[in-house]
C-alpha cells in the first residue's frame, strides 16, 4: 500500500484452522469494516483438506494452504513443515481459530508472543476438549470464552480477554456453543486488532495492553460497558 509516496508496512496475520472457520469469517468481515483489522490476512492454513474455512478464505481471495498430518512420522516433523509453510507468509501474528492439533514445544517457542488461541471456556476451567458438555455436566451457571497467548502448557498460556455467557436452564451443548461462539466472533477481531496496532504485547509471560500489565484473567469484556 502506498501513502504519500512512501510504502507503508501492512501487518500480516496467518490463520490456522481445522474446520468451519466461523472465527476466520469474523476476522475476514472485520477487514471490510471502516475500523478494519489493523492488517491483512496473508494466508489461511488447514490441517484438514475439507475444512469449510478454506472456502471462506477463497471467497475472500485469501491464499490457502493444506498440510495434512498423514505422511509425517512425528508431531515434530509435522510442526517443522508447518513452520516452513507459515514462514513463506512472514506473519506478524499467528492466530489459532479452531485449529485442533496440539503444537509441539519447538513450534510454540518459535512463535512466542505472536501466537493467539481462542478457547471456548472461562480458563483455567475446562482446558482441552468438550468444554460446553463439561460446563453443563458440572451445573455451572456461567460459561464463556477466553483468548490467550499460546505457550507449551495446553490452554494454559497468559490470558488476554474473557467474556462470560450465562447458562440457561434449558441449554444443551448446541445452544450453549452457539451463544459462546457469538461472543467469540466479537472478541477475536478486537484482540487481533489490538495486537496488529501494537497495543497488545507479551513481555516475558505477561500480556500488556497500552503498556499496562493485564490482570491474571485478562480483560473482562462487557458488551454494554
Ligand atoms: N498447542 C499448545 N502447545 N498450546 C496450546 O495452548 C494450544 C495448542 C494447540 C491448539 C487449541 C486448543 C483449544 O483451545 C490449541 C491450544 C486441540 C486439542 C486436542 O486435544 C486440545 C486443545 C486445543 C486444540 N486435539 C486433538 C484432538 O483429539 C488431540 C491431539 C492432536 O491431534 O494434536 O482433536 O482447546
Ligand atoms: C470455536 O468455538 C473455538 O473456540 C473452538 O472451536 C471452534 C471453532 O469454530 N476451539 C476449540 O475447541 C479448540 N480446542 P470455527 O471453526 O467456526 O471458528
Amino acid at each position: 500500500m502506498m501513502h504519500g509516496g512512501e510504502p507503508v508496512d501492512v501487518r500480516r496475520v496467518v490463520v490456522l484452522i481445522s474446520g468451519n472457520g466461523s472465527n476466520l469469517q469474523a476476522l475476514i468481515d472485520t477487514c471490510k469494516t471502516q475500523e478494519g483489522l489493523g492488517g491483512e490476512i496473508a494466508a489461511v492454513i488447514s490441517d484438514q483438506a475439507d475444512a469449510y474455512g478454506l472456502e471462506r478464505a477463497k471467497q475472500a481471495d485469501i491464499a490457502t494452504e493444506v498440510l495434512p498430518a498423514a505422511g509425517f512420522a512425528s508431531r515434530e516433523e509435522y510442526d517443522q513443515a508447518l513452520i516452513r509453510l507459515i514462514d513463506d507468509y512472514q506473519p506478524d501474528l499467528l492466530v489459532l481459530a479452531g485449529f485442533m492439533r496440539i503444537l509441539s514445544p519447538a513450534f510454540v517457542l518459535r512463535f512466542h508472543g505472536r501466537l493467539l488461541n481462542i478457547h471456548p471456556s472461562l480458563l483455567p476451567k475446562y482446558k482441552g476438549l468438550h468444554t460446553h458438555r463439561r460446563a453443563l455436566e458440572a451445573g455451572d451457571n456461567e460459561h464463556g470464552v477466553s483468548i490467550h497467548f499460546v505457550t507449551e502448557e495446553l490452554d494454559g498460556g497468559p490470558l488476554v480477554i474473557q467474556a462470560k455467557v450465562p447458562v440457561e436452564v434449558d441449554d444443551d451443548e448446541t445452544s450453549l456453543a452457539r451463544r459462546v461462539q457469538a461472543k467469540e466472533h466479537l472478541l477475536y477481531p478486537i484482540v487481533v486488532r489490538w495486537f496488529l496496532q501494537g497495543r497488545l504485547q507479551l513481555q516475558g509471560d505477561q500480556p500488556q495492553l497500552d503498556g499496562h500489565p493485564l490482570p491474571k484473567s485478562g480483560v473482562l469484556y462487557q458488551e454494554d460497558a
